[in-house]
């Protein structure tokens, strides 16, 4: 691609005030080459897909927004600016030449990249520049949002690929196998990818986690170092995989890529059956255990330590074939099934801990009574239950420490780096069939996220008035302040009502959250029940819509709790690795009753917090990704996927805000030439209409528009009461320095004036020939 075929070719103007140029000399902006023709200020359908910026489309609403998008994405361009956000679709097919080499030095090295066509690139240097900032340096923010398979994690590695290139510092720091910086920052991608993205449904490479990446720069600018924070893995995955979706990659990584001295030692015969991995049928080409092995030799992680690693998930394998069958004598412990007793025997070596204990942790609890251990045989679905939250605090606890050992293979020197670009790829807004606590931790981050665009909208919104000389803010405008207020305000919320009930232990949980989450929140309009379900519900109106939450089981996923006898029983393992994870976990709750001390809720509403006060501190730059369609089909747009998901990332709800405004913007010079006739009603002859455009005397123009405008308001035809409200506040017109800003309702008050006038004319007209023939 050459630097002449990236550049914008035209139709949407330019945004943050870039340089016009290039962007106007092919076609104008419709405002601007008006010819009084009906359709001026409207796009041309044929058009649409020139228009780079969705806000720029006249009028701009949810279909004719619709519309250009797909009218881009027919001739295949992917991105479009929504104002201040970056609007990327999947194409789901690899796009040659949009990545390469050269197209980063040609964003990277233009004069002004804005002017170019739009790019994931345009984000990314814009962000880079910024970075440096006018009077000091501006740490900046890269959100990237969209739902599940619109292309999140691909743009995520799209940035840090882009910042690996263009600010790859020159000093190779090689020691022995360590790659140098850049290599080592892009290498975390597989190895975090490998453990904890999934296949689902929506996504053969769905990413199970949200991450918040922090590219470090130094004095010059030069990627010196990252950081990685990881929020609400899934773990659950590791025990239960919903139907027709598969574990983690890693463990198929293992099973397709392992050697015979590997299966081994992992004790895996060959053609061996794991329960925990389903679809293992469903291999995806980058299923590929080297590449994941190789990028953690380029981190520092040595041979022994990936044995560990290794070591330890097959272990998880061998524990999910455990089965046990029930006691007929309560007060006997369940046995395991005679024939997955081998199991039991291969995940102790495995994970070097003594059979017998395991076994025993699996089918008898302990209980505190004061000083005293009183052991209690568990029925056949606690063990299950055991085993699986065995498996579950393994893995969350090996991936947190992997990511500590990434952190600490890539993060700079504190004294080496004074910047940061930190991109963050999260779960977007999710809602299912049924949907439980993650779907509610998950859109949650989602209205925070919400919250922090709107602000920062607005924001470049009012600039644009200032820059204009406008004196109007967006009071009128509604945040979604009061839907977060009813899932963490404080003192009462659903999050605090969840954590109050989960502190109680109470048996009937489902019942009594539904009551009082009833009793005590039912003020806030955001919540509402359906009164004929009997299953114990609450619906949240999110800014992105409806979302019906499952009670049942909310509170036990909120206490996470994990039964002290088997931490203790991983402490006690002679495997290096998980005797290092485990050996500092605390084994005794305040209650005794293994009950987690820090909820999920608030572990984390905290870890968002921590977030937001990041975000808060640096400029951001949104990008939403969008799926065209469900079935990731390449090329293929279906309207109502798309709409829904404008809605739910937001972009509608720019939309509306700008609507909110003053969408319609008329150059001064040509508004007069459209709508000069209806200030000259009185002796209007269409044939002698003459304004006179070349003088170009802005001061004269400008005094001729307010005259017009306020002769239009002053007519017969406009409502009294309309009068009044937009005499008080002003709310429907303003004259900037080289615009007219008009909200909807003035421009068609004006077409109408304007088309009775033209009708009145050409019915004289008429007269005039009848009385001449
Ligand atoms: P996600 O991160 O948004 O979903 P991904 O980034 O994994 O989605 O994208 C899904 C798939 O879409 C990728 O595996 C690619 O095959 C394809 N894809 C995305 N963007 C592009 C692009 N620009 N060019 C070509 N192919 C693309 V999730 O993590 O499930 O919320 O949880
Ligand atoms: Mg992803």
């Amino acid at each position: 691609m050459t630097s002449a075929d990236n550049r914008r070719t035209g139709g949407a103007g330019h945004r943050h005030g870039a340089v016009k140029g290039l962007v106007q000399s092919h076609q104008p902006s419709l405002n601007e080459s008006l010819n009084g023709e009906v359709q001026a200020f409207l796009t041309d359908e044929d058009q649409l897909h020139t228009y780079d910026d969705l806000t720029k489309v006249n009028p701009v609403t949810p279909t004719t927004v619709l519309q250009c998008l797909q009218a881009r994405y027919s001739v295949k361009v992917f991105y479009t600016h929504a104002g201040c956000t970056l609007v990327a679709l999947n194409p789901f097919q690899p796009i040659p030449d949009l990545y390469t080499l050269d197209v980063m030095k040609e964003y990277h090295c233009a004069p002004q990249p804005q002017e170019f066509k739009p790019h994931i690139f345009i984000v990314a240097e814009e962000a880079y520049r910024n970075v440096k900032g006018q009077l000091e340096p501006v740490n900046q923010s890269l959100v990237v949002s969209g739902e599940s398979g619109a292309g999140k994690t691909w743009t995520s590695r799209c940035l840090m690929k882009y910042y690996a290139t263009v600010a790859a510092s020159s000093v190779t720091k090689s020691q022995d196998t360590v790659e140098r910086i850049e290599r080592r920052v892009l290498d975390s991608n597989p190895i975090m990818e490998a453990f904890g993205n999934a296949c689902t449904l929506r996504n053969s490479n769905s990413s199970r986690f949200g991450k918040y990446i922090q590219l470090q720069l130094d004095r010059g600018q030069l990627l010196v170092g990252a950081s990685v924070q990881t929020y609400l893995l899934e773990k659950t995955r590791v025990s239960c995989q919903p139907a027709n979706e598969r574990n983690f990659h890693i463990f198929y990584q293992m099973m397709k890529g392992a050697t015979a001295e590997q299966r081994r030692e992992w004790k895996m015969s060959h053609g061996q059956h794991f329960v925990w991995l389903p679809n293992s049928e469903r291999t995806r080409e980058e299923d590929c255990f080297h590449e994941t092995v190789k990028a953690m030799v380029h981190l520092g992680i040595n041979a022994e330590r990936q044995k560990q690693i290794f070591r330890i998930l097959a272990g998880i394998l061998q524990l999910g074939n455990l089965n046990f069958s029930s006691s007929m004598d309560e007060s006997q412990p369940c046995d395991l099934e005679e024939q997955t007793k081998d199991f039991l025997q291969r995940a102790a070596e495995l994970l070097c801990v003594p059979a017998e204990e395991l076994q025993t942790c699996l089918i008898v609890r302990m209980l505190k009574a004061g000083k005293q251990s009183v052991l209690k045989p568990c029925s056949q679905a606690e063990c299950s239950m055991r085993r699986d939250c065995l498996a579950k605090v393994i893995y969350a606890h090996l991936f947190e420490w992997l990511v500590t050992l990434i952190n600490n293979s890539i993060c700079a020197d504190e004294s080496t780096w004074c910047n940061f670009i930190g991109v963050l790829d999260v779960y977007g807004f999710e809602c299912f069939y049924i949907n439980n606590l993650e779907q509610l931790c998950i859109n949650y981050a989602n209205e925070k996220l919400q919250q922090h665009f709107v602000a920062h909208y607005l924001r470049a919104q009012q600039e644009e008035y200032v820059t204009e000389g406008l004196q109007w803010s967006f009071v009128k405008y509604q945040d979604n302040q009061s839907c977060l207020d009813l899932i963490e305000g404080s003192p009462i919320s659903v999050f605090s009502l969840l954590n109050e009930e989960s502190r109680l232990n109470r048996t009937s949980d489902a019942k009594t959250l539904r009551f009082r989450l009833e009793k005590e929140l039912h003020v806030n309009s955001n919540i509402s029940w359906d009164k004929f379900s009997k299953d114990p519900h609450f619906t949240v109106a999110h800014y992105a819509g409806k979302v019906n939450y499952q009670i049942q089981g909310m509170v036990e996923k909120n206490k996470d709790p994990v039964p002290a006898e088997l931490i203790k029983l991983l402490q006690k393992s002679e495997d290096p690795l998980l005797h290092q994870i485990f050996s500092d976990k605390e084994t005794e709750s305040p209650n005794s009753k293994g009950l987690s001390k820090v909820t999920v809720v608030s572990k984390f509403k905290n870890s968002l917090e921590s977030l937001m006060k990041i975000l808060h501190t640096t400029t951001p730059h949104y990008t939403r990704c969008i799926k065209p369609n469900p079935d990731c089909k390449p090329l293929t747009f279906k309207k109502e996927e798309v709409i829904m998901q404008l809605e739910a990332c937001g972009i509608v709800e720019t939309i509306t805000i700008s609507a909110a405004g003053f969408p319609i913007r008329i150059l001064y010079k040509n508004f007069l030439q459209r709508y000069g006739l209806i200030e000259k009603r009185s002796d209007f002859k269409p044939w002698s209409r003459r304004v006179d455009m070349e003088a170009d005397d802005s001061v004269f123009i400008r005094q001729e528009v307010e005259k017009l405008l306020h002769s239009v308001l002053q007519h017969d035809d406009v409502d009294p009461l309309h009068k009044r409200e937009n005499e008080k506040h002003n709310s429907w017109v303003h004259c900037g320095r080289t615009k007219v800003f008009l909200t909807q309702l003035m421009l068609d008050l004006l077409e109408d004036q304007r088309k009775k006038i033209l009708s009145r004319c050409a019915f004289s007209i008429q007269c005039c020939w009848l009385r001449y023939l």
